[in-house]
This record gives structure tokens, sequence and C-alpha cells, in this order.
């Protein structure tokens, strides 16, 4: 799998500070903020930092570091968002996943009941 990133991608602009975010939390390795074009009440974009193109090459390819840094992010949207009852976590990835963004985003949808998702 050939996983070139284009760094001219629109997150890639947003950790450079380009163009303007809406943080919900921020370490070292991951960025999560929200989406804008919300589809639930909580919409929150989950990113690492590094340059990966999607989850598979953020699993294959990010160090261990990287990795919990990126899950700590999760954990702490998860904990800040009150999504207690529970949520979805998406990641579209290539063509058949519809990813429009090349830089690794995990959608975490919550606020209400999501429905069945199988399609
Ligand atoms: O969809 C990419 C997601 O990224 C989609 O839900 C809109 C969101 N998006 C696009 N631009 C921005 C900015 N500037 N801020 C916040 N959210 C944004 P996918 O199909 O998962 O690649």
């Amino acid at each position: 799998m050939d996983f070139a990133y284009d760094d001219q991608n629109i997150f890639a602009k947003i950790l450079r500070g380009e163009i303007p975010n809406d943080t919900v939390f921020e370490n070292d390795h991951a960025l999560a903020f929200r989406d804008i074009q919300p589809q639930a009440p909580v919409h929150v974009l989950v990113i690492p930092k590094g340059p990966y193109v999607s989850m598979d090459h953020f699993a294959r390819d990010a160090s261990a570091e990287e990795q919990a840094g990126f899950f700590a992010a999760v954990a702490a949207v998860c904990d800040s968002e009150g999504v207690e009852d529970g949520f979805r976590a998406i990641s579209n990835t290539r063509a058949h996943g519809v990813q429009e963004v090349p830089h690794f985003h995990l959608h975490i949808l919550g606020g209400r009941p999501m429905g069945r998702m199988l399609s």
C-alpha cells in the first residue's frame, strides 16, 4: 500500500494553524476538534499530528507513543462530551469508505441514538 501524504490537505492546514478550528482537546500527538458539518449533537474529529493518510497507515507506521497519544485524546473527548450513553466512532477510508480528507481522522458521534448502520 502506498500511503503518500499530501501536506496540502485541510487537516494538515489546521495542524499548521493556517485554518481555524473549534478545538476540544489537544496533546503532543493528537488534536480533537468539532466537525464543521455536524451529523449529531456531538460530532468531534480526532486526528494524529503526524502525517498519516488513513487508519491502516496509522496502525502500521505510527509509533507506540503516537498511538497512545491518539487514544488518550479519544478518551479525553469521550470524558468531556457527555457520551456516557454511547457513541459511534467511524474512520472513512479511501474510495470505498468515501474518505474526503486524506489525513487519518476518527469521527466521534453521539448525543442521540445513532440507529443501525451496516451499509
Ligand atoms: O469527511 C471529512 C469530514 O471533515 C467531514 O465530516 C467534514 C469535516 N471537515 C472538513 N473540513 C473541516 C474543517 N475545516 N473543520 C472541521 N471539520 C471539517 P471524511 O469523509 O470522513 O473524510
